[in-house]
């Protein structure tokens, strides 16, 4: 069995805690990845001492020389983008079609963020007094936690690692401890490409490694993906130990289908939504609302068609579906089925493990459809993280909005509709911080904002360019070249 190290300042060592956790493949948990160091206290103030020593020499490297480094990190992604999809299905299960779309998304995001460092733009505004110069630039903001989820576990942590990288940042990342060996293979890039060393430190584990790092004195901001549990409480700590923080959390994604919708177009965008990465993402379609219609017939062809998705091993052609990513995921979804039949919703497809077929050993869960679903209902309202979709019944496209809104999460909505009026009402109507008009609501491109209103957020973006919001802090300047005092709000103004 392989064992694998933390990286502090360049070096792999093991944790002070000497403790360890493995991981293994959700599609047969007899093929164990390897050994992680279960960090401690000690490990994440070794990593954040090194961040911080490393901080002088990277903020003032010119951007543009960051930004080479960003580029060889997109090269050698692209050159590894096979064998890494390979590694990541291994290790938490969705199919290499999508891992190698992970990997590109990474890719993208690490020639978006080389290109910014050569804008960074600030502003240069009028003074109110004669001879002085008023402008605002960007600074870094220090050093930055990391702490990212499993289910896209190279794509999200590049989301923020590369323009944390582009601004002049550095860091302590902590990969879930459901992907730790994707944690790896993601720094080994980084440090081949040529990123100095202390500039990304990995520290693996969890809770306690986590916690510490959120808690820590010396860590300026922390930037999260994960659950909203997780999230609202590293929120309370940040708050208490004044650190900026970016929290993207749950979700529970509408769809909307009109009756004027092409159907065939919305099929493929709700199996995709609402059956890719196994429904395991913060942007899967999790409710499906449809108009009165088309209801019963959609509701066929879909049931028609999750039927027909084939689930395995996602290195094996022809899977659609991989597993769900550990035994307690599994749970989860089978407790939210049960739950979903006591309180009335129709099960109309699914609602179950799947096994033979050299399934035996991994997490898989068939596609579930529940029909006959209300918005009070526990189905309605809470994130499963798993393939099973609630499916309502509406009579208009404000009982629609209604449906879709009905919810304390606002990450992604869709809609489909040939209608331009409801279209557009839709982009303003639907409570999230995504809207795709006839996409389903998963899709996401690096080079734009992402992220949630409501429960799902906390105003923060990641993607695009309003993630440099988040880790460059303004810097207001003033140059008076007049050679004397000057006084705003006084000399300027007559009485
Ligand atoms: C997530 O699930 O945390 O739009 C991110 C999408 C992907 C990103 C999902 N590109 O679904």
């Amino acid at each position: 069995m392989s064992t694998f190290q933390n990286c502090i300042d360049g070096a792999w060592v093991d944790a002070a805690t000497g403790d360890t956790f493995t991981s293994t493949n959700p599609a047969d948990t007899t093929d164990t990845i390897g050994t992680f160091p279960a960090s401690g206290a000690a490990d994440v103030d070794r990593a954040v001492a090194a961040a911080r020593a490393a901080l002088p020499d990277w903020r003032a490297t010119p951007a543009p020389q960051r930004g080479t480094i960003l580029r060889r990190i997109g090269d050698l992604l692209t050159e590894r983008k096979a064998a890494l999809a390979q590694a990541m299905t291994r290790e938490m299960g969705k199919t290499v079609a999508e891992t190698k779309g992970d990997v590109q998304e990474a890719i993208d995001t690490a020639y978006y963020a080389a290109s910014e460092t050569r804008r960074l733009f600030g502003h240069t505004v009028p003074s109110e007094l004669p001879d002085k110069f008023n402008m605002a630039i960007r600074r870094p903001v220090g050093v930055c936690g990391i702490i990212t989820a499993w289910n896209f576990p190279v794509a999200v942590p590049t989301w923020k690692i590369f323009p944390a990288l582009a601004a002049g940042n550095t860091m302590v990342y902590k990969p879930s401890e459901e992907s730790p060996h994707c944690g790896v293979l993601l720094v080994e890039i980084l440090h081949d490409a040529g990123v100095p060393d202390g500039v990304i430190n990995l520290v693996h584990g969890g809770g306690p490694a986590g916690q510490h790092l959120v808690a820590h004195d010396d860590v300026d901001a922390i930037s999260f993906t994960g659950s909203s549990e997780t999230g609202k409480a590293i929120g309370e700590v940040c708050g208490r130990t004044n650190k900026r923080v970016s929290l993207e959390m749950g979700g529970k994604n509408p769809m909307i289908v009109m009756d004027d919708a092409d159907l065939d177009l919305a099929l493929e965008g709700v199996l995709w939504g609402a059956f890719g990465t196994t429904g395991q993402r913060c942007t899967a379609t999790s409710r499906l609302i449809l108009h009165e219609a088309i209801h019963d017939t959609f509701v066929d062809m879909l049931t028609e068609a999750a039927q027909a998705l084939t689930l395995g091993d996602g290195r094996t052609d022809g899977i659609d579906v991989g597993p769900l990513i550990n035994e307690g995921a599994l749970q989860k979804v089978q407790h939210y089925v049960a739950v979903g039949q006591e309180e009335g919703a129709t099960l109309a497809l699914g609602g179950s493990r799947v096994t033979g077929d050299g399934r035996d050993n991994g997490f898989f869960f068939a596609p579930t459809v529940f029909t006959d679903v209300t918005p009070a209902m526990t189905i309605a309202q809470e994130e499963i993280f798993g393939p099973v979709l609630s499916v309502f019944k509406v009579s208009s496209y404000e009982e629609a909005v209604d449906v879709a809104n009905n919810t304390r999460y606002g990450l992604s909505s869709s809609i489909y509709t040939e209608n331009v009026r409801h279209s557009f009402r839709a982009m303003h109507d639907l409570e999230a911080g995504i809207t795709y008009v006839n996409g389903p609501t998963i899709g996401a491109e690096a080079h734009m904002p992402f992220g949630g209103v409501k429960e799902t957020g906390n105003g923060h973006r990641d993607g695009g360019w309003t993630v440099f919001d988040f880790f460059t802090e303004w810097k207001t300047v003033y140059v008076d070249f007049s050679g004397e005092l000057q006084k705003a709000q006084m000399d300027n103004v007559d009485d």
